[in-house]
């Protein structure tokens, strides 16, 4: 099985609290209205991608809660709940706890530090980069890796660029031995022994993209990048992002992706 194989997705409907949601530069608030189109779009596509959707209610508590990556991790041999890094989202893993324990049998948490699933790249033969960030930091990344030595997968360290959110802003495995990268994360040496696709200068923002079966989600606004995906075989999909974006949203952290034995 590749590690791109799903067959099943939790994500979160967006409260209307989300257009408060974090956001490192200065865009202003989306729209709600546009948040909800972009998502329900989203989910419609890892949908026509063969993938069954749980959705869970919206949490306006927690304003970042639709990035249901962040607080935690998926496999097919058991699930990690994690301490995300922003003050305001350390409590969104209890509000997954739940539902995962209803699908993985095995379902660990993260005893100490800070770590975002945003910094967290699966890679093909078990291998996990975990980028420390402003938002994981060495003891999470450290404990992490236990964790992940649990669940039979090989964490290791990357250095994700200053100024970029998580590891996978910058970074998307697009097949079994491509990576998408943005100049200067490629440039760090971090993914040798892969074949590492830069995305043009001004397209950095495309850099995240959710390959999902035969299907590759991807921001609609980044042609260039679209144009160099469309020669990989995966099926296009093209989204909205510009709600979404402005809260620095990336595709890969709207769903937790599993493949569940049938
Ligand atoms: C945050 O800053 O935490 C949210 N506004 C966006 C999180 C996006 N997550 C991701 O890229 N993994």
């Amino acid at each position: 099985m590749r590690v791109f194989d799903f067959n099943r997705a939790i994500a979160r409907t967006p409260g209307e609290t989300v257009i408060h949601g974090l956001r490192a530069g200065d865009q202003p608030d989306p729209s709600f209205e546009g948040v909800l189109r972009e998502h329900a779009a989203y989910l419609a596509a890892l949908r026509s991608a063969g993938v069954e959707v749980t959705l869970l209610p919206a949490l306006p508590e927690f304003p970042d809660s639709m990035f249901v990556e962040d607080p935690a991790l998926v496999f097919p041999e058991g699930a990690i709940l994690l301490r995300p890094g922003a003050p305001s989202r350390e409590h969104e893993a209890a509000h997954l706890a739940p539902e995962l324990n209803s699908h993985f049998a095995e379902v660990l948490d993260l005893p100490e530090g800070h770590a975002d699933g945003g910094d967290v790249l699966l890679t093909p033969g078990g291998r996990v980069f975990i980028g420390l960030s402003a938002r994981t930091d060495a003891a999470g990344a450290a404990a992490l890796i236990r964790q992940l030595d649990r669940l039979g997968y090989k964490g290791e360290i990357a250095h994700t660029p200053p100024g970029t959110l998580h590891l996978k802003t910058a970074s998307s495995l697009i097949d079994e031995e491509t990576i998408l990268a943005t100049e200067a994360l490629a440039a760090s040496g971090v993914f040798n022994g892969f074949r590492v696709l830069t995305v043009p200068a001004g397209e950095e923002g495309g850099a995240n993209v959710l390959r999902a079966n035969a299907h590759l989600l991807t921001g609609n606004r980044y042609p260039r990048t679209l144009e160099m995906l469309d020669r990989f075989g995966a099926k296009l999909i093209p989204l909205e992002v510009e709600q979404i974006s402005r809260i620095d949203a990336g595709l890969t952290c709207m769903s937790l992706r599993w493949w569940a034995g049938v």
